[in-house]
Parts: structure tokens; sequence; C-alpha cells
């Protein structure tokens, strides 16, 4: 055999080593391996072409071309091989990082409002549904809006320091007023009264004042910080029937039933005549249990008809317009509404009232 057919041969067994080889190649990077070992600087091909330096001159160009053909046929193959492995794993990557988008989210635990702030809403709500505007104001008070614009006298015992949070060392703006935490919504009423009035508003005039309020009062069923909804309605010729029937309106709402409700007389010195408000026992009825002791009775609430003072106080002129207003604690109506038989269970966040009652899982 001549020396050109024996490297012809060399070359055809290489390339059809070679393409077998490209073909078993699951990588790219063995198919790169392959390509420097057939093509690299001391690859296969490159050993074969040392030995046509041994041929004649003659013969050279003849396996030249040959040799060329080979390069050219691998490094096609390598290209092809190259181009079907990126796609075999580009898929193959594609399938291991497909989601189905269809699947239900895997959800954390669910919380919910705190229930005092639930039935604040709640009540609130049921107000704003009637036609009263809401109003908030400071936590912060002075003595004029909390305690004389409501027609309570210096002397009163709700103004000693052992009832009333008074903040030490501080006065309002003009530095007439000690400041205090406010122990009731009614100075925001006081306040939204005179802003009305300072806008150029005219009675009617009908606000419910939900919020936080404080009280040195802390045993069972006393808490230093608590909630109230405090509601009232000025106009022409409001009455005690307007009292009534928004009461019985109001509470029957709240604890979705028919509650039977009735007006027992009482003192306070913003409304004249005042009275606590009973609504017939939800526990039993009406027939009597423990929770009501006997009586059939629950207070829940405490109304009035606006003192003429308090009308004054803040400028309406208490000839031509009249006004009822109650004011409610929003712990206690949540815990009638609820059977929750403790105020402090609402304090303590103990997991398994909150979660019993939604807030936490
Ligand atoms: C109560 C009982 C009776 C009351 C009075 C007022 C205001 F500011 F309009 F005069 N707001 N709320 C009131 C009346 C509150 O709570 C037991």
């Amino acid at each position: 055999m001549s020396e050109i057919d024996a490297l012809k041969l060399q070359l055809e067994s290489l390339q059809s080593e070679a393409l077998a080889a490209f073909s078993a190649a699951d990588s790219l990077n063995d198919l790169q391996a392959l390509r420097v070992s057939y093509l690299g600087k001391k690859g296969a091909l490159t050993e074969v072409l040392k030995g046509v330096g041994k041929l004649p001159p003659e013969d050279r160009p003849v396996i030249g071309k040959f040799v060329n053909q080979t390069k050219q046929a691998l490094a096609a193959a390598l290209d092809a091989t190259e181009a079907e492995l990126a796609v075999k794993a580009k898929s193959a990557r594609i399938e291991s990082e497909k989601v189905d988008v269809s699947l239900p989210g895997r959800s954390g635990p669910k919380g919910a409002l705190h229930p005092v702030q639930q039935g604040l809403d709640e009540l609130t709500a049921i107000f704003v549904q009637m036609g009263f505007d809401v109003a908030e104001g400071p936590e912060i008070e002075d003595e004029f809006h909390n305690f004389d614009a409501l027609n309570i006298p210096p002397e009163h015992p709700a103004r000693a320091m052992h009832d009333t949070f008074f903040i030490k060392d501080m006065r309002n703006a003009d530095g007439t007023e000690p400041m205090l935490l406010r122990t009731h919504t009614s100075p925001v009423q006081i306040r939204a009264m005179k802003r009305f009035l300072a806008e150029g508003g005219e009675p009617p005039l009908a606000v419910v004042a939900p919020g936080r309020v404080y009280r040195c009062d802390y045993d069972v069923t006393h808490s230093p910080m608590f909630h109230q909804v405090e509601v009232f309605k000025v106009d022409h010729d409001v009455s005690l029937s307007h009292l009534k029937g928004v009461l019985q309106y109001f509470l029957s709402a709240y604890f979705e039933k028919d509650v039977a409700i009735r007006l027992r007389p009482h003192y306070f010195p913003f409304t004249e005549p005042s009275a606590e408000v009973d609504i017939g026992c939800v526990f039993c009825a009406g027939k009597g249990c423990r929770i009501c002791k006997g009586s059939g009775w629950i207070e829940v609430l405490g109304s009035g008809m606006i003192h003429p003072n308090v009308l004054k106080s803040v400028g309406i002129d208490a000839g031509e317009f009249s006004g009822f207003a109650f004011g409610l604690g929003v712990e206690r109506m949540v815990m009638l509404k609820q059977g929750i038989p403790d105020l402090r269970l609402f304090f303590e966040n103990d997991v398994r009232f909150l979660s019993r009652m939604g807030v936490a899982k």
C-alpha cells in the first residue's frame, strides 16, 4: 500500500471514530473535550498532518486536500452536535424549572383585626348607616374639652388625680389649661360641634365618635385604657323619643335580634334628663340568670338629653336647639355579644383566646 493510501485510510478511520464519539457525547463539556482531542493543536488530526511532511512534495497537495475535507467534516459534525446538545440542555432546564401556575398557593396563617377593633368598626358602621358623621380627636386633651365644656364642675370627683391621668408639667398652647388623657370621647363631640359651627354649619348635626379613652382604674372589670363610642344628635325639637328610637334600632342591629330596652333615670353632668339603658338579658332572654344577676336586664350604656350648658359652651342656642347623646364601652358590648367572660382576655394577648376569636392561628 502506498504511503498516501495508508494516510487516507488512517484519516477515514479517524473520521468514523470521531463521528461515533461525537454522537455518543451527552454534554457540551464532553463535546468540547472531543473538539480539542481531534482538532486541537495536539489533536489527532494534527498528528496525522505531521506524517504529511514525510510524503514526497507532489503527493502533499492531494493529501492536504483530504486532511482539510476531514477537518471540515469533523468541524461541521461538532457544530451540529453542539447545537443539538444546546437545545437538549435548554429543554432539560425548562423541564426542571417548570412550575404549575394553576396550583393553589401555599398560604400562611391568616390574621384578623382584634375583637375590640372589630367591635368598634361594627358599632361605628351602624351609626354611619343611620347617617351620623364619624369624628375623631386627640387622646391628649385639655381640661376645657374633657370637663368644663361638658358641664363637669371643678370639684367633680372624675377630675381628681386618682381618676384621671394628668400629664405632668404639660399645658395647652396658651399655657392656660392642664393636659390629660381623655377620660371619654365626649371632648371629640365638643370639638366636632365647635368646628361645625365655625365652618358656618347650622344643625342638624349628628356625630359618632369612636376611640380609645383612659381612666386611673385597674381591676377585674376595669382597664386603664378602653374604648368608647359616643353618639349625639342636635336639631330643632330633638326629644327623648328620638333617643329611644335610635337606641332601639341601634341595639337590635348590633345584637342582630329584637332586643327589649328600658331606660332608668340616672345622673350625668352633661345630660338632663339622664338615663342608664338596659337591654333584656341576651343570655337568658329575660328569665334571669347569673349574668344578669337574676334581674333579666343588662346595663349597656348611659344616655340623656344634652345639658343646655353643654350646648351653650360650644355656642349653640339652647333655646332654639336640643339634642340627645349617649356613650358606651366597646369592650363590654363585645363581651356581651361574643359571650366573652373576662375583660382581661382582651389585653393579655393569650394566643388561645386570639385564635378562638380568629385573630391568630
Ligand atoms: C354618656 C352618657 C350620656 C355624651 C354627651 C355628649 C356630648 F358631648 F354631646 F355632650 N357626648 N356623649 C354622653 C351622654 C355620654 O356616656 C355614658
